[in-house]
């Protein structure tokens, strides 16, 4: 048994046995009531899950395992970068423990032996339209490469419960380890005329992306890369594409057709097509203006413009975060300190000054601040990946990591089948006259 495939085991073991006791002991404690405005507004705020891997805080934000992103920057392993190594982040996510240079480095070559892609994935791309937005192809891609599921294999075979989680980590190692070089054999064939770049094994798994995506050179967008990878990979259970994930996984379909569902959610413009819609939205509003640097008066006044137009501002606002995104915060340092001169990244910057105070002045809008995917675009433009609509695929191939170590998680826990409670509004109707009547005259 491989070193983390042990660890994983041994840990998620012992976290079984725990929630075994504490489930009996506990079971009929409530968690939290529902009330009928959260019943209309997409389920907001109600506790119905296990997710292992991180948990969010309204305020706080993000934190893997207790560790925030500042504190992952501290402490993961950083190889032969300056930013944590993804691979770093995803042992923490499976182990609950730091991993040291050696642990990741292990990881790193492990991902490399796993990388080969089926033939007929590459074929079946080059059958779309170079039109297929990437997203498409990342889905149908990831759905083609599921001939390969140890988990969909071996459950014909008749597996055992007791085997589910062997075989979803088989599955999970295998398709993070994949998904590189699909997302940069689509990019390539997309944008770049067919000219596909081999894989380079000698690098990490984030450093050879970058190198298979062939942008640029340079080591700041390799540490860009690393970066982007382990703050985009998870953002606990609710959020839609890791949902989306958990309830597919929940019937026991395997993980490459679960993650093809989770990346069709991901593709939604309130979630992560919205990277590719603020840097839209950036350039059009610069076109418009007819300067790359417009003052506040300006952005405002098309901030202004867009609102009134029904639409929302790409990159503000969040269902459970209500300060502004760490995942922004990092983008916007490592900006700070690589590319400050940059037109684009400083428009960002200006954006964050003028739109929270407006959107705060609406009056309806919980968050004001700035998410995820308010930065990323920027930073990618100047490194020369100006193909916004490939966006949602690196967040794509950096999500995979949290929600494929949450599906081993579900399968090693035994989590069931989710089926959550459905009304219709007669039933609302009369719920409403029956609490009514309840009350004493
Ligand atoms: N611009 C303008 N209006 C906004 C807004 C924004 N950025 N964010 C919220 N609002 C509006 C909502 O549309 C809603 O208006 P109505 O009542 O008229 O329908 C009102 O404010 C209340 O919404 P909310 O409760 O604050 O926000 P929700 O939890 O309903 O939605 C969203 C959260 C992220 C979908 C929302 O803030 C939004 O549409 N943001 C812009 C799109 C975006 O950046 N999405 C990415 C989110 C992060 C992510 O998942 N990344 O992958």
């Amino acid at each position: 048994m491989d070193p983390l495939k042990k660890k994983f085991f041994q840990k998620s073991f012992q976290v079984k046995q725990e929630a075994k006791e504490l489930l009996a002991e506990n079971k009929n404690l409530k968690v939290a009531e529902v009330n009928l405005s959260q019943v209309f507004g997409g389920a907001r705020g109600i506790i119905m899950m296990l997710w292992e891997p991180s948990l969010l805080d309204a305020n706080e934000g993000i934190r893997f395992r207790g560790y925030s992103i500042p504190e992952l920057q501290e402490k993961l392993p950083k190889g032969e970068g300056r930013e944590p190594l993804p691979e770093g982040l995803f042992w923490l996510m499976m182990t609950d423990e730091i991993p040291t240079e050696e642990e990741v480095a292990w990881l790193s070559k492990e991902w490399a032996k796993r990388s080969n892609v089926p033939e007929h994935t590459f074929r079946l791309l080059d059958q779309l339209p170079l039109s297929a937005h990437p997203m498409t192809q990342f889905s149908l891609a990831i759905t083609s490469m599921q001939t390969e599921s140890c988990f969909a294999r071996r459950y014909d075979e008749g597996m055992g419960k007791t085997e589910y989680w062997d075989a979803a980590y088989e599955d999970a190692m295998n398709l993070i380890a994949k998904l590189p070089r699909v997302a940069a054999y689509i990019y390539r064939r997309s944008f770049h005329g067919s000219n596909h770049i081999q894989p380079n094994h000698s690098l990490d798994w984030a450093a050879n992306f970058a190198h298979m995506l062939g942008v640029s050179k340079s080591d700041d967008f390799k540490d860009l890369m690393r970066l982007y990878m382990t703050i985009h990979a998870d953002h606990e259970g609710g959020n839609a594409s890791a949902h989306t994930m958990h309830l597919i996984g929940s019937t026991l379909a395997d993980p490459y057709i679960s993650f093809a569902g989770a990346m069709n959610s991901l593709a939604g413009p309130l979630h992560g097509l919205a990277n590719q819609e603020v840097i839209k939205w950036i350039f059009e509003m610069v076109n418009k203006i007819g300067t790359r640097e417009p003052s506040v008066e300006q952005i405002s006044n098309y901030v202004h413009e867009t609102i009134s137009s029904g639409k929302v501002i790409p990159g503000y606002g969040h269902a459970v975060l209500r300060k502004p995104d760490p995942r922004f915060i990092a983008q916007m340092e490592f900006a700070k300190k690589y590319i400050s001169d940059d037109e684009i990244v400083n428009v960002v910057w200006k954006i964050f000054e003028v739109v929270p105070g407006i959107l705060q002045g609406l009056g309806k809008v919980k968050n004001p601040w700035p998410n995820v995917d308010a930065h990323s675009g920027a930073m990618l433009v100047h490194y020369g990946l100006d193909q916004f609509s490939f966006y949602t695929v690196l967040f794509g191939v950096s999500r995979a990591m949290g929600v494929l170590a949450a599906q081993c998680w579900s399968r090693a826990l035994g989590l069931p089948l989710e089926r959550p409670k459905s009304v219709n509004l007669d039933w609302v109707k009369q719920f409403v006259a029956d609490q009514k009547a309840a009350v004493p005259a």
